[in-house]
C-alpha cells in the first residue's frame, strides 16, 4: 500500500469524484493521481489532464508517476452512446484497450473496469438477472460494455493482468451529477425536490430498474479491489445490486418528507433502453467470492439525499 500510485481516470464523472476521495483515504493524497479530459473540478492534490485514447500521453503519465493500480471510469454512457454511436464506440473500446495494454507494458499491478447492468437485454431474465445470464445489449454502450468485460478477461488469462470489474446498476448520489444515462433520473428527482420544482421524469411511473446508493457502490469497488487475488472467481464482470424501486416509488418516498413534491411522466427515447434491462439483479457471485453485501434501500436512500441536499442548497 505505501509503494501504491493509483490513476484515476474520469475522476470528474459521477463515480470518479467520490471514488477520488475515498482512495485518497486510503492511499494518501499523494499516492492518488485524478485526470480527465477536462480540467479538474472538485478534487485537489495530484491531477492530470488526460484523453485516454491517446495511447502515447497514457503511457508517458503511467511511466511518470510510477502508476501501479488503474481505475477507468472515463466512458460515454448508455443514452448519450445512442446519439453518436460510432463515436462512443471508439471512446469506449480505445480507452479500455490503451488501458489495459499500457498496464501491461508497464506492469500495473491491478486494474479496475466498471462494467454496467446495460451488458442484458431481451433474452437475460427480467428479475433476478444472474451472473452468467445471455447478454445480448441494445445499446452501443451496452454492446462496448460487454466487449469490455471480454477483453478484461483476455488479458487477464494471456497475460495473468489483474483486471477486475462490477457490473454497476444506476448509481444515486449527492455528491456528484451523472452525466448521459438512461438512470439519471433517480438522481435529478432529488435535487428537483429540495428546490421545490416539479420534476418532470423521462421514464414511466412503473419502469422498475436496478439502483444502488454510492456508499454502497464505493465500497463494493473498493472491496473488490482488494479482495485476495484468489477470491476474484469472475475475470468478466460481477453483479452487484442495491435496491430496485420505480419512478413512482421515489415519488412516493419524497412525498413522506416534502409532501407538496409533483411529478409528471414524459417518456422518451430512453423508455426503449430501460425496457430492455432488468428490474433486480442477483449478485449471489460477488456476495459468495468476496462477501458483497448492500447496505441502503430507497428508504435510507432517500433520507439521506435529502438531507444532504438540503445543505447544499441551503
Ligand atoms: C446508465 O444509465 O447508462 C448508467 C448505467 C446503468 O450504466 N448509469
Amino acid at each position: 500500500m505505501l509503494n501504491d500510485m493509483v490513476l484515476v481516470i474520469g475522476a470528474n464523472g459521477q463515480l470518479g469524484t467520490v471514488l477520488t476521495t475515498a482512495l485518497k483515504e486510503r492511499y494518501g493524497d499523494g499516492n492518488v493521481l485524478a485526470s480527465d479530459i477536462a480540467k479538474r473540478t472538485i478534487n485537489t492534490g495530484l491531477f492530470e489532464i488526460i484523453d485516454a485514447t491517446n495511447f502515447k500521453l497514457l503511457d508517458d503519465i503511467v511511466k511518470k508517476y510510477k502508476v501501479t493500480q488503474i481505475y477507468h471510469l472515463a466512458a460515454i454512457l448508455s443514452a448519450n452512446g445512442e446519439k453518436n454511436p460510432i463515436l462512443s464506440w471508439e471512446i469506449n473500446t480505445k480507452t479500455l484497450l490503451n488501458v489495459l495494454e499500457v498496464s501491461r507494458l508497464n506492469a500495473v499491478e491491478k486494474v479496475f473496469y466498471p462494467s454496467s447492468i446495460a451488458v442484458f437485454g431481451q433474452n437475460a431474465p427480467k428479475e433476478n438477472t444472474p451472473n452468467n445470464a445471455f447478454l445480448d445489449p441494445e445499446t452501443v454502450y451496452g454492446i462496448s460494455k460487454v466487449d469490455g468485460e471480454n477483453w478484461a478477461q483476455y488479458y487477464y488469462k494471456k497475460y495473468n493482468l489483474d483486471v477486475r470489474s462490477l457490473r454497476y446498476p444506476g448509481v444515486v448520489g449527492y455528491q456528484s451529477l451523472p452525466g448521459g444515462g438512461t438512470t439519471d433520473y433517480a438522481v435529478d428527482i432529488y435535487h428537483k425536490a429540495v428546490i421545490g420544482q416539479e420534476f418532470s421524469c423521462f421514464l414511466k411511473a412503473d419502469t422498475k430498474l436496478p439502483m444502488i446508493f454510492i456508499d454502497d457502490a464505493i465500497r463494493a469497488t473498493i472491496e473488490l479491489m482488494e479482495a485476495p487475488k484468489s477470491q476474484i472467481k469472475i475475470r468478466t464482470s460481477y453483479n452487484i445490486s442495491g435496491v430496485s424501486f420505480t419512478p413512482k416509488e421515489v415519488a412516493e418516498a419524497i412525498k413522506k418528507n416534502i409532501s407538496d413534491f409533483s411529478i409528471t411522466y414524459n417518456p422518451d427515447f430512453r423508455q426503449g433502453i430501460a425496457d430492455n434491462w432488468p428490474e433486480s439483479i442477483d449478485d449471489t457471485k460477488a456476495r459468495e467470492d468476496w462477501n458483497w453485501k448492500p447496505k441502503y434501500d430507497l428508504s435510507a436512500i432517500t433520507e439521506i439525499m435529502l438531507e444532504k441536499l438540503k445543505e447544499y442548497y441551503q
